[in-house]
């Protein structure tokens, strides 16, 4: 034993320090902005939306059925999930939440995802759109190539980022740079404007249509109305006036069959488009022999409507929404493989933490879903929350547990106050009575008698959770729990500050 420790000594003083090798596993983090899971194939069979590459991801790797965000307290959702996915936090122990500077420690920065993986080794990048996000987190990756791209053509769209990554990796190829790497890699579509290229429109029968006077034309090619598409939402949503649901250029108020369609089609455009990115870098990622050593993560900050219940926006909690689209593919991920997961944006920190052998700090709200991935087990939790707070308070709040949903809006000085429960199991698309089922099961159950001790049931988890996490609002027939009333949300800083309109 003597012997033998000064020569294990020398062999673990000789590995190098870091290398893209099994124990450090380099990361590709895909992050789309707005797009619902059922836009894609994987989803929802019948889209029209042409996607190979994310297929082929999907089918060598594992599709997640259940992938949500926690919420916002927001209208400007983007930003509090984007920090969420950078610091494991949970949505009301972010640093601009209500009390934000209270429930979070401060410098979060340091112990986000380029933060922790700087000091592990790897090589950071990123590209992604500006503003909205988490600026401090984001100055901390050592290449970072931020703007804005939502335009129609390669240099001022989804190309752009693209380029960024194809010349990172390019670089890093000819300097022979063996670090792992962490590459973000970040679009700014499908996110209104959805300005599509000439070529991918056409494909979709969609166009760019800036003429609120008139909607645009019907087009057999434009992608069918969503099966839960109405004209209206039946009630406030208490923050119907939300910039996403009346100012989208494009839409605007409109929710008549021609304009939706088209801005579906639009949508389905800029969506293709960053399928050819995401094609680009695997496909030099397989040249450089760096993919079969690669986690790659697909997924979205947060779903979107676009006509789905008669919304367009993000502001809402409905399956559509509320859950992201989530793929991942990897070394030891089961190919073709299809979970539950119950996973949120948040427990990415851990997870990618988990990957690559690297504790995660002790910030971190997240769990890791690393044995999901492993095919060691279906899920990671049980019960899911969601919080819409960026309108008037309390807002909307969900929960889920198994097939039961519970969504509850309340905002007194509209006069809203709703709930909905519905069985997922048998109504996948949260139908309404306005949606105008014959089956008693598609629709809201929650004024159904014979649902009553499910309503119960799931009125006390949600109370339970909106406790659990901090959650600084209460409905009206809750305990008030001695709550302070809530601060305005802290000014956000960086770069991307004054463009917090709303929805952006
Ligand atoms: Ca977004």
């Amino acid at each position: 034993m003597k012997l033998l420790l000064p020569v294990l000594l020398a062999c673990a003083l000789a590995l190098p320090s870091l290398t893209a090798d099994a124990r450090h596993p380099n990361i590709l983090f895909i992050l789309v902005d707005d797009q619902s899971p059922f836009d894609l194939k994987i989803y929802d069979p019948s889209s029209p939306l042409q996607t190979p590459h994310l297929d082929r991801l999907a089918a060598e790797g594992m599709v997640f059925d259940g992938a949500y965000h926690m919420g916002s307290f927001s209208g400007a959702v983007c930003m509090p999930s984007r920090y969420m996915i950078m610091s494991g936090r949970t949505v009301w122990h972010l640093p601009p939440a209500p009390w934000g500077p209270k429930t979070s420690p401060p410098q979060l920065e340091q112990n986000t995802i380029p933060a922790v993986f700087n000091r592990a080794g790897y090589a950071t990048m990123r590209t992604c759109k500006q503003g909205n996000s988490y600026e401090a987190a984001n100055q901390l990756f050592t290449v970072r190539h931020d703007v804005t791209k939502r335009g129609g053509d390669d240099e001022s769209g989804s190309a752009w980022h693209g380029d960024r990554v194809m010349d990172y990796l390019k670089e890093r190829a000819s300097a022979k740079n063996t670090d792992p790497f962490l590459i973000y890699y970040g679009f700014s579509h499908p996110h209104d404007t959805r300005d599509g290229k000439p070529e991918l429109l056409a494909k979709y029968g969609a166009t760019n249509h800036d003429d609120e006077s008139a909607p645009p034309s019907l087009h057999s090619q434009q992608p069918p109305l969503p099966s839960n598409y109405l004209a209206a939402h039946p009630f406030d949503t208490t923050h119907s006036d939300v910039r996403d649901e009346v100012a989208v250029s494009g839409v605007w108020k409109r929710r008549d069959e021609a304009s939706i369609r088209n801005e579906i089609g639009r949508q389905y455009a800029c969506s293709e488009n960053i399928d050819i990115q995401i094609g680009r870098v695997l496909k030099e990622l397989e040249a450089m022999g760096e993919l079969d050593n690669t986690y790659i993560f697909y997924t979205a900050d947060h779903g979107m409507a676009i006509g789905r219940h008669g919304l367009m926006g993000k502001q809402n909690l409905y399956q559509h929404t509320w859950r992201v689209p989530f793929i991942v593919k990897g070394p030891g991920i089961p190919a073709g493989s299809r979970v539950e997961g119950n996973i949120y944006l948040l427990d990415v920190l851990a997870t990618l933490c988990d990957l690559a052998g690297i504790p995660a700090p002790a910030t971190n709200e997240g769990t890791s879903f690393k044995p999901v991935l492993m095919g060691e087990k279906p899920t990671v939790r049980d019960t899911l929350y969601g919080a819409y707070s960026g309108g008037s308070k309390p807002g909307m709040r969900c929960v889920k547990q198994g097939d039961w949903k519970l969504i509850r809006y309340e905002a007194t000085d509209r006069g809203v106050n709703e709930t909905q429960l519905f069985n997922l199991a048998v109504n996948p698309d949260e139908f309404l009575k306005e949606h105008g089922k014959t089956e008693a099961a598609l629709t809201n159950l929650a004024s159904d008698p014979a649902h009553a001790a499910k309503l119960a049931e799931m009125q006390a988890l949600l109370l339970a959770e909106m406790r659990r996490l901090d959650d600084p609002f209460r409905f009206s027939d809750q305990p008030d729990d001695n709550l302070p009333p809530p601060p305005a949300p802290a000014p956000r800083t960086g770069k991307g500050k004054g463009k917090g309109k709303a929805g952006k």
